[in-house]
Protein backbone atom coordinates (compact mmCIF):
# COMPACT_ATOMS: atom_id res chain seq x y z
CA UNK A 1 0.00 0.00 0.00
CA UNK A 2 1.51 3.24 -0.83
CA UNK A 3 0.30 6.97 -1.27
CA UNK A 4 1.29 9.05 -3.78
CA UNK A 5 0.94 12.47 -2.48
CA UNK A 6 1.23 16.03 -4.20
CA UNK A 7 0.45 15.13 -7.69
CA UNK A 8 -2.03 16.66 -10.53
CA UNK A 9 -3.96 14.58 -12.47
CA UNK A 10 -4.06 14.70 -16.29
CA UNK A 11 -5.59 12.98 -19.08
CA UNK A 12 -9.01 11.61 -17.85
CA UNK A 13 -11.61 13.27 -20.26
CA UNK A 14 -9.96 16.42 -21.82
CA UNK A 15 -5.99 16.91 -21.80
CA UNK A 16 -6.29 20.78 -20.85
CA UNK A 17 -8.03 19.70 -17.95
CA UNK A 18 -5.58 19.53 -14.57
CA UNK A 19 -7.02 18.44 -11.45
CA UNK A 20 -5.62 20.53 -8.14
CA UNK A 21 -3.16 18.97 -6.28
CA UNK A 22 -4.24 15.71 -5.61
CA UNK A 23 -3.41 11.86 -3.88
CA UNK A 24 -3.66 8.57 -5.44
CA UNK A 25 -3.91 5.83 -3.23
CA UNK A 26 -2.42 2.51 -4.52
CA UNK A 27 -2.91 -1.08 -3.04
CA UNK A 28 -2.08 -4.32 -4.96
CA UNK A 29 -1.18 -3.30 -7.77
CA UNK A 30 -4.28 -1.45 -8.40
CA UNK A 31 -5.58 2.16 -7.90
CA UNK A 32 -7.53 1.91 -4.89
CA UNK A 33 -8.68 6.05 -4.64
CA UNK A 34 -7.78 9.39 -6.03
CA UNK A 35 -8.45 12.50 -4.43
CA UNK A 36 -7.99 15.79 -2.02
CA UNK A 37 -5.39 14.22 0.12
CA UNK A 38 -7.29 15.75 2.96
CA UNK A 39 -9.76 13.35 2.09
CA UNK A 40 -7.76 10.58 2.17
CA UNK A 41 -10.11 7.69 3.65
CA UNK A 42 -8.49 6.06 6.97
CA UNK A 43 -7.12 2.99 5.76
CA UNK A 44 -4.43 4.24 3.98
CA UNK A 45 -3.63 6.98 6.80
CA UNK A 46 -0.19 4.53 7.56
CA UNK A 47 0.52 3.93 3.93
CA UNK A 48 4.17 5.15 2.72
CA UNK A 49 3.64 8.45 1.52
CA UNK A 50 5.27 9.81 -1.69
CA UNK A 51 5.32 13.52 -2.67
CA UNK A 52 6.03 14.10 -6.34
CA UNK A 53 6.52 17.92 -5.78
CA UNK A 54 3.57 18.82 -7.76
CA UNK A 55 4.43 17.10 -11.02
CA UNK A 56 1.43 16.47 -13.53
CA UNK A 57 0.42 12.16 -13.72
CA UNK A 58 -1.20 10.94 -16.61
CA UNK A 59 -2.07 7.34 -17.25
CA UNK A 60 0.80 5.10 -18.51
CA UNK A 61 1.08 5.34 -22.32
CA UNK A 62 -0.09 2.57 -24.17
CA UNK A 63 1.14 1.77 -27.99
CA UNK A 64 -0.94 0.02 -29.04
CA UNK A 65 0.14 -0.94 -32.33
CA UNK A 66 3.86 -2.37 -32.93
CA UNK A 67 5.86 -4.22 -35.58
CA UNK A 68 8.83 -4.13 -33.06
CA UNK A 69 10.06 -7.03 -33.22
CA UNK A 70 11.73 -7.90 -36.58
CA UNK A 71 15.61 -8.35 -37.86
CA UNK A 72 17.51 -6.33 -39.95
CA UNK A 73 16.82 -3.06 -40.93
CA UNK A 74 15.97 -1.18 -44.26
CA UNK A 75 17.36 1.84 -44.31
CA UNK A 76 18.76 1.07 -47.98
CA UNK A 77 14.85 0.88 -48.91
CA UNK A 78 14.57 4.12 -46.98
CA UNK A 79 17.26 5.60 -49.89
CA UNK A 80 15.38 3.92 -52.77
CA UNK A 81 12.32 5.81 -51.67
CA UNK A 82 14.02 9.00 -51.39
CA UNK A 83 15.01 8.25 -54.97
CA UNK A 84 11.51 7.83 -56.36
CA UNK A 85 10.79 4.14 -56.43
CA UNK A 86 7.33 3.88 -54.39
CA UNK A 87 6.89 1.58 -51.37
CA UNK A 88 4.61 -0.29 -53.41
CA UNK A 89 7.21 -0.59 -56.34
CA UNK A 90 9.81 -1.80 -53.79
CA UNK A 91 6.93 -4.31 -51.94
CA UNK A 92 5.98 -6.04 -55.96
CA UNK A 93 9.94 -6.52 -56.53
CA UNK A 94 10.68 -8.54 -53.47
CA UNK A 95 11.47 -5.82 -51.24
CA UNK A 96 9.86 -4.40 -48.22
CA UNK A 97 8.40 -6.35 -46.20
CA UNK A 98 9.89 -9.58 -47.91
CA UNK A 99 13.47 -8.30 -47.18
CA UNK A 100 12.12 -7.98 -43.71
CA UNK A 101 11.27 -11.38 -43.07
CA UNK A 102 14.46 -13.24 -44.70
CA UNK A 103 16.04 -10.99 -42.00
CA UNK A 104 14.07 -12.39 -39.15
CA UNK A 105 13.98 -15.77 -40.52
CA UNK A 106 17.42 -16.23 -40.63
CA UNK A 107 17.97 -14.25 -36.47
CA UNK A 108 17.87 -16.62 -33.70
CA UNK A 109 15.59 -15.82 -31.22
CA UNK A 110 18.23 -14.70 -28.82
CA UNK A 111 19.12 -12.25 -31.58
CA UNK A 112 15.77 -11.44 -32.64
CA UNK A 113 15.06 -10.12 -28.60
CA UNK A 114 18.18 -8.51 -28.92
CA UNK A 115 17.63 -6.22 -31.50
CA UNK A 116 13.77 -5.24 -30.50
CA UNK A 117 15.26 -4.50 -26.79
CA UNK A 118 16.89 -0.86 -27.99
CA UNK A 119 13.59 0.11 -29.49
CA UNK A 120 11.45 -0.90 -26.72
CA UNK A 121 13.92 0.34 -24.23
CA UNK A 122 13.00 4.01 -26.34
CA UNK A 123 9.95 3.56 -26.11
CA UNK A 124 9.52 2.62 -22.27
CA UNK A 125 11.79 5.62 -21.56
CA UNK A 126 8.81 7.99 -22.27
CA UNK A 127 6.54 6.27 -20.25
CA UNK A 128 4.88 3.60 -22.15
CA UNK A 129 3.73 0.48 -20.02
CA UNK A 130 1.92 -1.52 -22.35
CA UNK A 131 2.84 -2.39 -25.98
CA UNK A 132 1.12 -4.75 -28.53
CA UNK A 133 3.49 -6.41 -30.35
CA UNK A 134 2.65 -7.92 -33.86
CA UNK A 135 3.87 -11.31 -35.89
CA UNK A 136 4.11 -10.92 -39.43
CA UNK A 137 8.01 -11.02 -40.49
CA UNK A 138 7.97 -15.21 -40.71
CA UNK A 139 5.36 -15.74 -42.79
CA UNK A 140 5.82 -19.10 -42.15
CA UNK A 141 4.52 -20.79 -38.81
CA UNK A 142 7.91 -21.69 -36.58
CA UNK A 143 9.04 -17.94 -37.60
CA UNK A 144 6.08 -16.57 -37.08
CA UNK A 145 5.85 -18.34 -33.21
CA UNK A 146 9.82 -17.18 -32.62
CA UNK A 147 8.42 -13.87 -32.90
CA UNK A 148 5.72 -14.29 -30.88
CA UNK A 149 8.05 -15.94 -28.26
CA UNK A 150 10.32 -12.90 -28.37
CA UNK A 151 7.68 -10.52 -27.65
CA UNK A 152 6.52 -12.26 -24.35
CA UNK A 153 10.00 -12.53 -23.27
CA UNK A 154 10.21 -8.65 -23.44
CA UNK A 155 7.37 -8.34 -21.18
CA UNK A 156 9.70 -11.12 -18.76
CA UNK A 157 12.41 -8.21 -19.19
CA UNK A 158 11.14 -5.22 -19.15
CA UNK A 159 8.78 -3.97 -16.57
CA UNK A 160 5.90 -3.60 -19.26
CA UNK A 161 2.63 -5.58 -20.53
CA UNK A 162 2.98 -7.01 -23.80
CA UNK A 163 -0.37 -7.61 -26.02
CA UNK A 164 0.53 -10.36 -28.80
CA UNK A 165 -1.05 -10.15 -31.95
CA UNK A 166 -1.60 -12.80 -34.71
CA UNK A 167 -0.34 -10.86 -38.31
CA UNK A 168 0.49 -13.62 -40.80
CA UNK A 169 -2.22 -12.30 -43.05
CA UNK A 170 0.68 -9.75 -43.63
CA UNK A 171 1.97 -10.62 -47.14
CA UNK A 172 2.68 -13.36 -49.34
CA UNK A 173 5.63 -15.40 -48.89
CA UNK A 174 7.66 -16.60 -52.01
CA UNK A 175 7.21 -19.56 -51.47
CA UNK A 176 2.97 -19.82 -51.69
CA UNK A 177 3.21 -17.21 -54.63
CA UNK A 178 1.38 -19.54 -57.08
CA UNK A 179 -1.19 -21.13 -54.11
CA UNK A 180 -2.39 -17.90 -52.06
CA UNK A 181 -5.39 -20.30 -50.49
CA UNK A 182 -2.69 -22.69 -48.97
CA UNK A 183 -1.00 -19.93 -47.66
CA UNK A 184 -3.78 -18.68 -45.70
CA UNK A 185 -5.13 -22.38 -44.90
CA UNK A 186 -1.60 -23.89 -43.80
CA UNK A 187 0.56 -20.81 -42.43
CA UNK A 188 -1.98 -18.25 -41.32
CA UNK A 189 -4.94 -20.41 -40.11
CA UNK A 190 -3.15 -23.59 -38.91
CA UNK A 191 -0.33 -21.75 -37.63
CA UNK A 192 -2.99 -19.39 -35.61
CA UNK A 193 -4.28 -22.74 -34.15
CA UNK A 194 -0.57 -23.86 -32.95
CA UNK A 195 0.12 -20.20 -31.56
CA UNK A 196 -3.17 -20.20 -29.63
CA UNK A 197 -2.74 -23.60 -28.26
CA UNK A 198 0.67 -22.21 -26.97
CA UNK A 199 -0.85 -19.41 -25.16
CA UNK A 200 0.82 -16.72 -27.85
CA UNK A 201 -2.11 -15.08 -28.82
CA UNK A 202 -4.34 -12.31 -27.48
CA UNK A 203 -5.65 -10.80 -31.00
CA UNK A 204 -5.52 -11.10 -34.60
CA UNK A 205 -4.66 -8.69 -37.40
CA UNK A 206 -4.57 -8.61 -41.07
CA UNK A 207 -3.09 -6.43 -43.91
CA UNK A 208 -5.99 -5.52 -46.34
CA UNK A 209 -4.49 -3.92 -49.24
CA UNK A 210 -3.89 -4.52 -53.19
CA UNK A 211 -0.25 -5.66 -52.23
CA UNK A 212 -1.05 -7.97 -49.33
CA UNK A 213 -4.97 -9.89 -48.94
CA UNK A 214 -8.34 -8.92 -49.95
CA UNK A 215 -11.43 -8.48 -48.10
CA UNK A 216 -12.55 -12.11 -48.66
CA UNK A 217 -9.59 -13.31 -47.67
CA UNK A 218 -9.40 -11.18 -44.41
CA UNK A 219 -12.93 -12.73 -43.69
CA UNK A 220 -11.87 -16.18 -43.34
CA UNK A 221 -9.49 -14.92 -41.07
CA UNK A 222 -11.34 -13.37 -38.96
CA UNK A 223 -14.16 -16.17 -39.19
CA UNK A 224 -11.37 -18.99 -37.69
CA UNK A 225 -10.56 -16.09 -35.36
CA UNK A 226 -13.96 -15.75 -33.96
CA UNK A 227 -14.52 -19.71 -33.52
CA UNK A 228 -11.23 -19.30 -31.45
CA UNK A 229 -12.90 -16.22 -29.28
CA UNK A 230 -9.72 -14.16 -30.46
CA UNK A 231 -10.60 -10.64 -31.09
CA UNK A 232 -9.25 -9.08 -34.27
CA UNK A 233 -7.90 -5.60 -35.46
CA UNK A 234 -6.84 -4.88 -39.37
CA UNK A 235 -4.73 -2.73 -40.98
CA UNK A 236 -7.41 -0.65 -43.79
CA UNK A 237 -7.35 1.60 -45.84
CA UNK A 238 -3.96 2.56 -45.60
CA UNK A 239 -2.68 2.57 -49.44
CA UNK A 240 -6.15 2.67 -50.33
CA UNK A 241 -9.88 1.96 -49.83
CA UNK A 242 -10.77 -1.65 -50.37
CA UNK A 243 -13.56 -1.31 -47.37
CA UNK A 244 -11.28 -2.73 -44.87
CA UNK A 245 -12.44 -0.48 -42.08
CA UNK A 246 -16.27 -1.53 -42.76
CA UNK A 247 -15.47 -5.30 -43.23
CA UNK A 248 -13.21 -5.30 -39.67
CA UNK A 249 -16.26 -3.29 -38.28
CA UNK A 250 -19.14 -6.39 -39.46
CA UNK A 251 -16.51 -8.73 -37.34
CA UNK A 252 -16.90 -6.63 -34.46
CA UNK A 253 -12.99 -5.54 -34.48
CA UNK A 254 -11.51 -3.53 -31.55
CA UNK A 255 -9.62 -1.13 -34.14
CA UNK A 256 -9.14 -0.89 -37.71
CA UNK A 257 -5.39 1.00 -38.45
CA UNK A 258 -4.10 3.16 -40.38
CA UNK A 259 -7.41 4.63 -42.34
CA UNK A 260 -6.09 7.82 -44.91
CA UNK A 261 -8.33 5.93 -47.39
CA UNK A 262 -11.64 5.77 -44.93
CA UNK A 263 -14.57 7.26 -46.51
CA UNK A 264 -17.71 7.85 -44.87
CA UNK A 265 -19.81 4.02 -45.12
CA UNK A 266 -16.48 2.75 -43.23
CA UNK A 267 -16.74 5.65 -40.80
CA UNK A 268 -20.51 5.23 -40.03
CA UNK A 269 -19.53 1.05 -40.39
CA UNK A 270 -17.41 1.49 -37.49
CA UNK A 271 -19.26 3.68 -35.32
CA UNK A 272 -21.81 1.40 -35.33
CA UNK A 273 -19.73 -1.35 -33.95
CA UNK A 274 -17.76 0.46 -31.28
CA UNK A 275 -14.60 0.06 -33.73
CA UNK A 276 -11.53 1.97 -32.66
CA UNK A 277 -9.82 4.39 -35.24
CA UNK A 278 -6.25 3.77 -34.72
CA UNK A 279 -4.32 6.34 -36.64
CA UNK A 280 -0.53 5.90 -37.20
CA UNK A 281 1.22 9.16 -38.31
CA UNK A 282 4.74 7.62 -38.47
CA UNK A 283 3.76 5.95 -41.43
CA UNK A 284 2.05 8.74 -43.19
CA UNK A 285 5.27 10.81 -42.42
CA UNK A 286 7.11 8.49 -43.84
CA UNK A 287 5.40 7.38 -46.67
CA UNK A 288 5.10 10.99 -47.85
CA UNK A 289 1.35 10.49 -47.70
CA UNK A 290 -0.79 13.30 -49.00
CA UNK A 291 -4.35 11.95 -47.95
CA UNK A 292 -5.44 12.44 -44.58
CA UNK A 293 -7.15 10.44 -42.16
CA UNK A 294 -10.66 11.76 -41.92
CA UNK A 295 -10.39 12.94 -38.08
CA UNK A 296 -12.42 15.07 -38.57
CA UNK A 297 -15.63 13.29 -39.68
CA UNK A 298 -14.20 10.31 -36.93
CA UNK A 299 -14.77 12.96 -34.75
CA UNK A 300 -18.07 13.77 -35.45
CA UNK A 301 -18.94 10.27 -35.84
CA UNK A 302 -18.09 9.63 -32.55
CA UNK A 303 -15.47 7.11 -32.99
CA UNK A 304 -13.01 7.14 -30.60
CA UNK A 305 -9.26 7.61 -32.44
CA UNK A 306 -6.47 6.09 -30.88
CA UNK A 307 -2.53 6.91 -31.81
CA UNK A 308 0.45 4.31 -32.15
CA UNK A 309 3.79 4.49 -33.25
CA UNK A 310 3.46 1.28 -35.77
CA UNK A 311 6.99 0.87 -34.74
CA UNK A 312 8.16 -1.00 -37.94
CA UNK A 313 11.35 -1.47 -40.71
CA UNK A 314 9.76 -0.38 -43.66
CA UNK A 315 7.04 2.64 -42.93
CA UNK A 316 7.57 3.91 -39.49
CA UNK A 317 10.88 3.48 -37.99
CA UNK A 318 9.11 5.51 -35.32
CA UNK A 319 10.56 4.60 -31.77
CA UNK A 320 8.61 7.91 -29.48
CA UNK A 321 4.76 7.82 -29.13
CA UNK A 322 5.37 11.71 -27.63
CA UNK A 323 6.11 12.23 -31.92
CA UNK A 324 3.75 10.30 -32.68
CA UNK A 325 1.61 12.55 -30.42
CA UNK A 326 3.11 15.66 -31.85
CA UNK A 327 2.54 14.29 -35.04
CA UNK A 328 -1.37 13.28 -34.55
CA UNK A 329 -1.71 16.97 -33.63
CA UNK A 330 0.15 18.71 -36.24
CA UNK A 331 -0.29 16.49 -38.88
CA UNK A 332 -3.51 15.13 -38.08
CA UNK A 333 -4.85 18.21 -36.09
CA UNK A 334 -5.86 16.33 -33.17
CA UNK A 335 -6.15 18.14 -30.51
CA UNK A 336 -3.36 17.65 -27.56
CA UNK A 337 -6.49 16.27 -25.15
CA UNK A 338 -7.13 13.48 -28.34
CA UNK A 339 -3.57 12.69 -28.83
CA UNK A 340 -3.15 12.52 -25.22
CA UNK A 341 -6.48 9.56 -24.97
CA UNK A 342 -5.16 8.49 -28.23
CA UNK A 343 -2.39 6.99 -26.47
CA UNK A 344 -3.93 6.19 -22.76
CA UNK A 345 -7.99 5.76 -22.76
CA UNK A 346 -8.31 4.86 -26.58
CA UNK A 347 -5.16 2.83 -26.94
CA UNK A 348 -6.68 0.82 -24.16
CA UNK A 349 -9.69 0.51 -25.95
CA UNK A 350 -7.96 -1.12 -29.35
CA UNK A 351 -6.99 -4.06 -27.40
CA UNK A 352 -9.72 -4.69 -25.24
CA UNK A 353 -7.24 -3.90 -22.07
CA UNK A 354 -10.65 -1.85 -19.93
CA UNK A 355 -8.27 -2.50 -16.56
CA UNK A 356 -6.01 0.79 -17.82
CA UNK A 357 -5.93 4.17 -19.47
CA UNK A 358 -7.60 6.10 -16.92
CA UNK A 359 -6.69 7.07 -13.47
CA UNK A 360 -9.88 5.84 -11.72
CA UNK A 361 -9.97 3.21 -8.67
CA UNK A 362 -10.14 -0.15 -10.00
CA UNK A 363 -7.69 -0.09 -12.42
CA UNK A 364 -3.87 -1.15 -12.71
CA UNK A 365 -1.81 1.75 -10.97
CA UNK A 366 0.42 2.19 -14.40
CA UNK A 367 1.61 5.15 -14.46
CA UNK A 368 3.45 8.20 -16.00
CA UNK A 369 5.00 11.29 -13.86
CA UNK A 370 5.82 14.17 -16.11
CA UNK A 371 7.73 16.91 -15.65
CA UNK A 372 5.86 19.45 -17.37
CA UNK A 373 3.17 22.69 -16.25
CA UNK A 374 0.74 21.31 -18.42
CA UNK A 375 -0.60 18.25 -20.40
CA UNK A 376 -0.56 19.40 -23.72
CA UNK A 377 3.30 19.95 -23.58
CA UNK A 378 3.33 16.25 -24.42
CA UNK A 379 1.77 17.00 -27.63
CA UNK A 380 3.56 20.17 -28.38
CA UNK A 381 7.02 19.22 -27.81
CA UNK A 382 9.59 17.63 -30.88
CA UNK A 383 11.86 15.13 -29.79
CA UNK A 384 11.79 16.31 -25.89
CA UNK A 385 10.99 13.85 -22.97
CA UNK A 386 10.10 15.27 -19.74
CA UNK A 387 9.49 12.10 -18.17
CA UNK A 388 9.90 11.60 -14.52
CA UNK A 389 8.79 8.77 -13.00
CA UNK A 390 7.19 5.21 -15.07
CA UNK A 391 4.86 3.27 -12.31
CA UNK A 392 4.10 0.18 -13.90
CA UNK A 393 1.35 -2.19 -11.12
CA UNK A 394 2.37 0.70 -8.00
CA UNK A 395 5.92 0.15 -8.71
CA UNK A 396 8.58 3.12 -9.33
CA UNK A 397 10.85 1.99 -12.17
N1 LIG B 1 1.39 -1.57 -42.82
C1 LIG B 1 2.48 -0.95 -42.43
O1 LIG B 1 2.63 0.24 -42.40
C2 LIG B 1 3.45 -1.94 -42.01
N2 LIG B 1 2.73 -3.16 -42.17
C3 LIG B 1 1.56 -2.88 -42.66
O2 LIG B 1 0.75 -3.76 -42.88
C4 LIG B 1 4.65 -1.91 -42.88
C5 LIG B 1 5.48 -3.12 -42.72
C6 LIG B 1 6.76 -3.03 -43.49
O3 LIG B 1 6.91 -2.34 -44.49
O4 LIG B 1 7.69 -3.74 -43.04
FE1 LIG C 1 1.29 -1.79 -38.85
Amino acid sequence: MQVLDNLRLAGQGDASDLSEPSAIAIRDGLIAWTGDASDLPAEFAAAARRDLGGRVVTPGLIDCHTHVVFGGDRAREFAMRLEGASYEDIARAGGGILSSVRDTRAAAEDDLLAQALPRVDALLAEGVTTLEIKSGYGLEIETELKMLRVARRIGQVRAVTVRTTWLAAHALPPEYAQDRAAYLREVVIGGMDRAHAEGLLDAVDGFCEGIAFSPEEIAQVFDHAASLGLPVKLHAEQLSDLGGAALAARHGAISADHLEYLRGDGIAAMAASGTVAVLLPGAFYTLHETRLPPVAALRKAGVPMALATDCNPGTSPLTSLLLAMNMGATLFRMTPGECLAGVTLNAARALGLPDRGAIAPGLRADLAVWDIAHPAELSYRIGFNPLHARIVGGEFV
